[in-house]
């Protein structure tokens, strides 16, 4: 059956932009490290009645009846949740990464309180306190960043100064744009130095610290973590909050309390329990062997493409890459904004972002670098070599940039694409 025949029958307009961006994604190259290709069973719980439900509270302690079903399928997602990333407790209704940030801060701090987290020029993400976000006027932010921006080398020293001067009640540790691993080690112990919480964001990597390919920063303290479940984690777009309190276990009781309270009625009104439903289909398929074949290639196709782009002298920020994405001056290497590096790769079929460099002196809308990844083409099977012809195409459009060379690496983007059809299934 026609995964989309209601719509086609009843709404051809928006049928037409569906079935766009279906053909978008089956013929192009998806190089966005934040996006991914769901199973089939994750977008059919998408899809499923459990939309037609309200929930508010949590599985047993509602505030509306007909909860048996819901109360089921919450369950069975916090109990995965806690078992993919050794858990103590899980909040699995946060609607996006955005709102689990929020909500992790309001239940470890007071409006007015210091929360110390990654710059958001070397790789921080706009809820870790852009002063464009409404959050940024509630807590007060306070950074640390890169000391070498050629390796990646984070300046834990200044780190742990700022730490003991500015006294925060968080310190975040995590990023969107970083492609290197974070000292967890370091960052906990200076928080428990100075009395704070040591959260991380681990939205980016989740996937990889779910498949065994990056660390585990409950495994160095950490008392939360904040992720979406989407991306490498390869489920429904949504959040989620994990809490072990550092491993001592009645912390982690009144933190979850905290983190509970925080989510909902804090922040959110009823969970949306279809994206409930699809995010614990996700964890099911993160818990089998196969996924960590897939979060392992994942960095050793990152790192296959990193080593083109390095052979071409061009420059990446950090030097390389440890996990999924790699961050490229472009304009500082071949003289080509971000922002035009985007479009011409697009016109070939190679879909990225542009993205500010550290401490970038261009604008943010046409930045000097692109930021680029491989989890959605390592869920298509794309391997080593593979991902090294995309990276040499990348390089040949960038340098020569005229309409033969775009057009030669449309085709051969085109014919990498239909060769590895999106899967339907992971299980
Ligand atoms: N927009 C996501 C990303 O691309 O990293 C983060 O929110």
């Amino acid at each position: 059956m026609d995964f989309y025949s209601h719509i086609k029958n009843e709404d051809p307009d928006v049928y037409a932009a569906i079935e766009g961006e279906e053909k978008r994604e089956r013929e192009g190259i998806e190089l966005i490290p934040s996006e991914n290709y769901v199973s089939l069973a994750v977008r059919e719980a998408m899809s499923s009645v459990l939309t037609n439900k309200y929930s508010e509270g949590y599985p047993g302690k509602r505030y509306y009846g007909g909860q048996e079903f819901t109360d089921q399928v919450e369950t069975i997602a916090i109990e995965r949740a806690k078992q993919l990333f050794g858990a103590a407790y899980a909040n699995v209704q946060p609607l996006g990464g955005a709102n689990a940030n929020i909500a992790a801060y309001m239940a470890l701090m007071e409006p007015g309180d210091t929360i110390l987290g990654m710059d958001l020029s070397h790789g921080g993400h706009l809820t870790h306190g852009h002063p464009v976000t409404y959050i940024s006027k509630v807590f007060r932010f306070v950074r640390y960043g890169m000391k070498n921006v050629e390796t990646g080398e984070i300046d834990y020293e200044a780190l742990r100064q700022t730490a003991l001067t500015e006294k925060p009640k968080v310190i975040l540790a995590g990023f969107s744009a970083y492609p290197r691993e974070l000292d967890w080690q370091k960052i906990s112990d200076i928080a428990k130095e100075v009395g704070a919480y040591a959260v991380a964001d681990v939205a980016h990597i989740a996937g990889l610290i779910a498949g065994g390919a990056a660390k585990n920063p409950f495994d160095y303290g950490f008392d939360v973590l904040t992720t979406t479940t989407h991306k490498t984690l390869r489920g429904p777009r949504g959040g989620m909050i994990l809490t072990t309190g550092g491993g001592d276990q009645a912390r982690a009781e009144e933190i979850a309390k905290k983190i509970d309270k925080a989510v909902f009625p804090g922040l959110q009104g009823g969970p949306h329990m279809h994206q409930i439903a699809a995010k614990a289909i996700a964890f099911r398929e993160a818990l089998q062997p196969s996924f960590k074949t897939y979060a392992h290639q994942i960095v050793k196709n990152t790192a296959a493409m990193a080593e083109v782009f390095k052979t071409h002298n061009v420059r990446m920020i950090t030097g390389g890459t440890d996990n999924h994405l790699i961050l490229a001056d472009v304009f500082g290497s071949l003289g080509i904004s971000g922002g035009e590096a985007e479009k011409l790769l697009d016109q070939a079929g190679i879909t990225l972002n542009k993205n500010a460099i550290a401490d970038d002196t261009r604008k943010p809308m046409d930045p000097s670098g692109i930021r680029f990844g491989t989890p959605a083409i390592t869920t298509r099977g794309f391997n080593e070599t593979d991902c090294a012809q995309v990276a040499e195409l990348m390089v040949e459009i960038l340098t020569k940039r005229d309409d033969a060379t775009v057009s030669n690496a449309r085709a051969a983007i085109h014919e990498l694409a239909v060769s590895h059809p999106v899967p339907e299934t992971f299980v």
